[in-house]
């Protein structure tokens, strides 16, 4: 999982008052048809991501579409249909009318981009076995009582040791019937592997991300140019998960959410069978659910504060994803950053030698995506450094002692929390 923002939970109608906070105030939302609206008898009543009760939106379900959820070992019974999300073939990414999704600004599927990666064509990374090889003792998040309910937490374990929990059935592994009791009724066992520079490079080197990943996958050029050493680029990998593989069993999956740092991603379904519940507003759109299977090979994108909740079918399933900055979303995830370097309003614990960093970054950015502005680099920098000024000069002594601390260099996994062996 990235880090979250809100653990907002949609699917049941005992959950009626959460809403989308954002997307409810959204004018173009406003303007939409309400659920029921068009005079049919509502025989189900569901609750609409807006949190309110009405007849379900008929016309998004497609009764062609049943088998979407027809396979899910947990299925959500009053959740919104959602749509099938625009699918965009690699070859048709430079198309004009693909724009939206070239540049990132609406969710879709882009289809056959990862045909050549011998993670999906060949199962080369063999559901995490190959990984558990390559890096045995490296530090994952294994959530052995499912994340489908908020509030779930993960246990640190060593990757050979979490890959083996996780081939357990629920209830046969070491928490034993904890395993079944604490997952209120929807049992499955997920595993997150963060990614560092170093476990990156061998993934793309093995030949499993495809021999030279799409350019669309490859937008982490500028990491290099602001954070200086391997150490700031993966501190900074680490504490905003950038990078995860994800491995989850049958029924494994993650409640409905948003992502904290207010970024865009990519997730390529590498093995098995992935259901993904997806909504959000876009600029022309309005507000919008989607909801698709994935299968090996599919890359799913959602932009900024898209709210998201999965499952997975199969045992076992992988997914790899990665984040983005781009021109939609810079500026929100630089305010985040900016707050957190600040303020640490998310807890994320960065250190002083990341977030000095990250002010140049700032800059960079705005530079970089704000290049066709017609201002100078000089006049783009003045505005940049204008809108988040200097770190330390906005932070308490107190919050810059802890961030100059030699233990804000460390992070989750680095055996300052216990690790299960
Ligand atoms: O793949 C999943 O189950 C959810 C992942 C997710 O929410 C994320 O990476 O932000
Ligand atoms: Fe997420």
């Amino acid at each position: 999982m990235k880090l979250l923002a809100f653990n907002y939970l949609l699917v049941f109608i005992a959950c009626a008052t959460n809403a989308f906070v954002e997307s409810a105030k959204d004018p173009a939302f406003a303007g939409e048809k309400a659920d029921g609206e068009d005079g049919e008898t509502c025989t189900e009543p569901v609750v609409t991501p807006t949190g309110e009760v009405g007849c379900s939106a008929k016309s998004a379900f497609d009764p062609t579409r049943q088998d979407v959820r027809s396979k899910l070992p947990f299925p959500p019974k009053n959740l919104m249909p959602g749509k099938p999300f625009p699918r965009v073939h690699v070859k048709d990414l430079y198309k004009p009318k693909n724009e939206d999704y070239l540049y990132r600004r609406k969710p879709f599927i882009l289809t056959n981009a990862a045909d050549d990666w011998t993670a999906v064509k060949d199962k080369f990374l063999k559901s995490g076995r190959r990984l558990a090889k390559w890096f045995p003792r490296s530090v994952v998040d294994f959530y052995p009582m499912n994340m489908l309910q908020t509030g779930s937490h993960p246990y640190l374990f060593r990757l050979k040791q979490g890959l083996a929990e996780l081939e357990l059935p629920p209830g046969q592994g070491r928490f034993g019937k904890t395993e079944l009791e604490d997952a209120r009724g929807n049992p499955g066992k997920y595993l997150h592997f963060q990614l560092t520079s170093k476990t990156w490079k061998k993934l793309r080197e093995s030949g499993a991300l495809g021999k030279k990943m799409h350019k669309w996958f490859r937008t982490d050029g500028w990491m290099s140019k602001c954070l200086k050493s391997q150490q700031l680029v993966d501190e900074y990998h680490i504490k905003t998960h950038w990078k995860i593989i994800l491995i989850g069993g049958a029924g494994a999956g993650m409640f409905n959410h948003s992502d904290s740092l207010l970024t865009s991603s990519w997730h390529t379904h590498l093995e098995g069978l992935k259901w993904w519940y997806v909504c959000g507003t876009s600029d022309d759109y309005g507000f919008n659910c989607y909801e698709d299977l994935f299968y090996p090979g599919d890359t799913l994108f959602y932009p900024k504060h898209y709210h998201h909740q999965t499952q997975n079918i199969e045992t076992l399933s992988m997914t790899v994803t990665g984040t983005v900055a781009n021109a939609f979303n810079y500026e929100a995830i630089a305010t985040q950053l900016h707050r957190e370097c600040a303020y640490s309003h998310l807890s994320f614990d960065l250190s002083g030698p990341l977030c000095d960093a990250l002010d140049d970054c700032f800059v960079l950015w705005h530079q970089h995506f704000q290049r066709n502005s017609g201002k100078d680099k000089k006049t783009l920098k003045r505005e940049a450094r204008k809108r988040w000024k200097p770190w330390r000069k906005l932070a308490s002594t107190s919050e810059k002692r802890k961030k100059d601390s030699p233990s804000a260099l460390g992070n989750n996994y680095d055996g300052r929390n216990y690790i299960n062996s």
